[in-house]
């Protein structure tokens, strides 16, 4: 436990600087990006051998991920398909309609939205399997409208049949069993067998995030995910048991996950921390959960005041923020950048993380305060549409001339006053 006034320049730093340290493998990554470019799946079949240790017979394995799903257990079946029907669900709430309005007389303006016609889903392999974020991935895709969704997933000589059962339940077009920094290469460049995409999303190691990077600018990105965070802001009468509880779930992600709790209660403070080392015993990944707890980015920080708690959680933008607290309403009016926001006692992280509806690919390292997690609008992009009638281009006409005057362009005034004095002939 540490007091938030104590924290020096330094310590403050560590929390609010996460980066995904990809830079340690940025040259390697342009390496390994370049030669798949240049050389397409050949390229692409020797860095899986290299990195994944894998042979890879057919790179495309859709329809192994549709009999995948048949051979899930129907527990499991279920599992996916709820979670999955929940998170189109909420999805399917955020579609923005076309619109069109009248701002002025004869000045109608409007707003269409168009799915991105070809995209690509990483889909993390690694030390856990995850199908929760294929479903994450790629539901909001396919509700966007999105024509071709593509997924890239590491291979191995067994593959977590979940992850492959949930990428076919969730609606993806081509799956390719292929990992790491040449999975987005493909996707960004296409190969013999994979499709060019327009837009690469979904969370992945650092080479993946590094390759991300390497790739933006020729192809669109989500954004540059790292490891796991959560803050949790609690107050005297949050369950220490249950605050713990949460900063051990997302401390077992990743030994780089920054988990936190924040409180401006004494005792709370103590009893979290004190709830935190007995729950970390006797874990299936207690390895990674110890590495988590003990990061600069990591702890249980005791505030002066509810106040200084909810500016420094302000500060920390983290990617998870759960407020356990009996003022949550209004202490949420207070935070601007979280990605997402989970309230009460009964609302776990993992609810997000799974199955309420919301996404969980969302933006850490303070990137949420410029940008939310996946969404609809994700995969959409959208075009303004006008139409003038003559009284609605003679009521701004002079605002235009005056203007593209100014700029010296003589030709776009011209273009307006040819239309004025037309219709003053008529
Ligand atoms: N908490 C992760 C998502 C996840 N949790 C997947 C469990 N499975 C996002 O930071
Ligand atoms: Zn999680």
């Amino acid at each position: 436990m540490r007091a938030l006034p104590d924290l020096g320049p330094a310590d403050r730093a560590a929390f609010f600087d996460r980066d995904a340290g990809i830079e340690a493998v940025s040259g390697d990554v342009q390496e390994i990006v370049d030669r798949v470019r240049e050389e397409g799946d050949v390229a692409v079949r020797e860095f899986t051998s290299e990195f994944d240790g894998v042979e890879l017979g057919n790179i495309d394995i859709t329809d192994t991920c549709e009999r995948a799903y048949d051979d899930l257990e129907d527990e499991l079946r279920e599992a996916i398909e709820t979670a999955a029907a929940n998170v189109k669900e909420f999805h399917e709430a955020q579609r923005p309609e076309d619109w069109r309005d009248e701002f002025g007389p004869g000045r109608e303006l409007g707003r269409r939205f168009r799915p991105i016609d070809r995209v690509g889903v990483y889909v993390p392999g690694g030390s856990a399997a995850y199908p929760s974020s294929a479903i994450m991935g790629i539901v909001p895709a396919v509700v966007a409208g999105v024509d071709h969704v593509s997924v890239v997933t590491p291979p191995a000589d067994e593959m977590n049949p979940a992850t492959l059962g949930a990428i076919h339940a969730a609606g993806a077009d081509a799956v390719y069993s292929v990992g790491g920094a040449q999975a987005i290469a493909g996707l960004a460049y296409g190969t013999e067998t994979i499709t060019r995409v327009r837009k690469i999303v979904g969370p992945g190691n650092k080479w993946v995030t590094a390759a991300k990077a390497a790739v933006r600018g020729d192809v669109e990105i989500d954004f540059l995910a790292g490891p796991s965070e959560v803050v949790v802001v609690a107050d005297e009468t949050a369950d220490p048991e249950l605050v713990a509880s949460e900063l051990l779930a997302q401390a077992e992600h990743d030994p780089n996950a920054s988990v936190v709790a924040v409180t401006a209660d004494d005792d709370t403070a103590e009893a979290i921390a004190t709830a935190v080392d007995e729950q970390g015993t006797a874990r299936e990944r207690e390895d990674v959960i110890r590495d988590a707890l003990e990061n600069d980015a990591s702890g249980v920080l005791l505030a002066r005041s509810m106040s200084e708690a909810i500016l420094f959680t302000e500060e920390y933008a983290p990617e998870h923020l759960a407020i356990i607290a009996e003022d949550d309403e209004s202490l949420l009016e207070r935070i601007d950048s979280a990605g997402s926001v989970f309230l009460g006692p009964n609302t776990p992280v993992a609810a997000g993380d799974y199955a309420s509806g919301t996404n969980h690919v969302l933006p850490t390292n303070g990137g949420a305060r410029v940008t939310g997690g996946l969404s609809v609008e994700t995969f959409l992009r959208s075009t303004t549409v006008q139409r003038l009638s003559g009284e609605g281009l003679a009521d701004i006409g002079k605002t235009v001339t005056t203007l593209a005057d100014a700029e010296g362009l003589e030709a776009h005034a011209a273009s307006v006053r040819r239309r004025l004095e037309k219709r003053d002939e008529t």
